[in-house]
């Protein structure tokens, strides 16, 4: 059950994350933080190439952690870099899948922003199951708002109605 103050606190979106203009949108990366395909491709393209410029001297991500870059040309001030299990159906995907969502707004909070959105992290080419990360996310999300009052509002952004309606269903469910 997630209390009524914490859920006023999350929104669920439909769309194009790199189009939102926020403190910060979270990018789900690879280790080598230097791009890739699906979320991370579109971030990339509408940051312009000082963001892939910024990631070379990051040195990479380790799995479950984050590292934070500016914007760019983005509408967002700061991307959050993460980077989500590949799923293997083991006890260490949740873990570590909870862990990127736990070290991103730790980030967040660290820095006082009001506003983070986030993708449906491991949920493309990574092959983590809709409804599993979607209980991870939603759970780790609104156990971290309770403890912090940074970041106010966390957007989860998702990139078609049926998995807006997955997010949906689960919110409603845990009410
Ligand atoms: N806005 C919001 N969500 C999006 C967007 C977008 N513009 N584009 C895709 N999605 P994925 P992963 C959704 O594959 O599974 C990259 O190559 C997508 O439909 O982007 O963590 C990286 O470099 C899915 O629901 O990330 C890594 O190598 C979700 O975002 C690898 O893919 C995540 O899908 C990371 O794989």
């Amino acid at each position: 059950m997630i209390k009524p103050e914490i859920m006023k606190r999350l929104e669920v979106r439909t769309g194009d994350i790199a189009q939102l203009a926020v403190d910060a949108i979270v990018n789900a990366a690879n280790r080598s933080l230097l791009g890739g395909g699906g979320v991370d491709g579109a971030i990339h393209r509408a940051a312009g190439p000082e963001l892939l410029a910024e990631c070379r001297t990051l040195g990479g991500c380790p799995t479950g952690e984050a590292r934070i870059t500016k914007g760019y040309r983005l509408p967002a001030r700061y991307v959050i870099h993460t980077v989500g299990p590949v799923y293997k159906g083991s006890p260490e995907d949740p873990l570590l899948l909870s862990r990127c969502y736990e070290n991103s707004l730790a980030i967040a909070a660290d820095r006082r922003f009001d506003t983070v959105a986030f993708p449906a992290v491991s949920c493309g080419v990574y092959g983590y199951p809709l409804e599993a990360a979607c209980r991870v996310a939603v759970e780790t999300v609104a156990g971290f708002l309770e403890r912090n009052a940074y970041p106010k509002r966390v957007i989860f952004v998702l990139f078609s109605e049926d998995v807006r309606r997955v997010y949906d269903d689960f919110l409603k469910s845990s009410r």
